[in-house]
């Protein structure tokens, strides 16, 4: 009977120990990311869906191989983890989920903002603030993508 109690103690004990270890492995490789891509603080990119599904812990493609690569962020920057088309560093630099193939450069979630050409495309112009409402650009041709 008493073993029995130590027993469950230690396996209580061990459980909060892993839990410990899960809930601090996330804000270490967050901070790792954001360390590794300035840009991506405090944006969106800043949280746990970056790597993990909208249930943590598990991994999202771009966690998955992320985990793969032993952490190494450069060695899957060239990759496109969730096969949306686009490169995770293209990705992470629009400030976009790699992991996620519905989030992407140029996705209807932007399309409110009128950011519908391809970073690829983007140049000297495309400061401008004006919305696409205004008159249409001729750059129709950045929609064939
Ligand atoms: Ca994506």
């Amino acid at each position: 009977m008493h073993a029995s109690v130590r027993r469950l103690a230690l396996v209580a004990g061990l459980g909060v120990l892993a839990l410990c270890v899960v809930a601090e492995a996330a804000p270490r490789f967050q901070r790792a990311f954001v360390t590794k891509y300035p840009s991506a603080a405090k944006s969106r990119l800043d949280r746990c869906q970056t790597c993990h599904t909208a249930t943590p812990p598990d991994l999202n493609p771009y966690g998955t191989a992320l985990k793969a690569a032993h952490r190494a962020f450069g060695a899957i920057e060239k990759a496109d983890s969730d096969q949306d088309g686009f490169a995770n560093l293209v990705e992470i630099k629009a400030l976009k989920l790699p992991g996620d193939a519905s989030d992407k450069p140029g996705a209807a979630s932007d399309s409110t903002r009128g950011d519908t050409t391809a970073s690829a495309k983007r140049d000297s112009t495309a400061g401008a603030r004006s919305d696409s409402s205004a008159k249409a650009p001729p750059d129709s041709v950045a929609r064939r993508r």
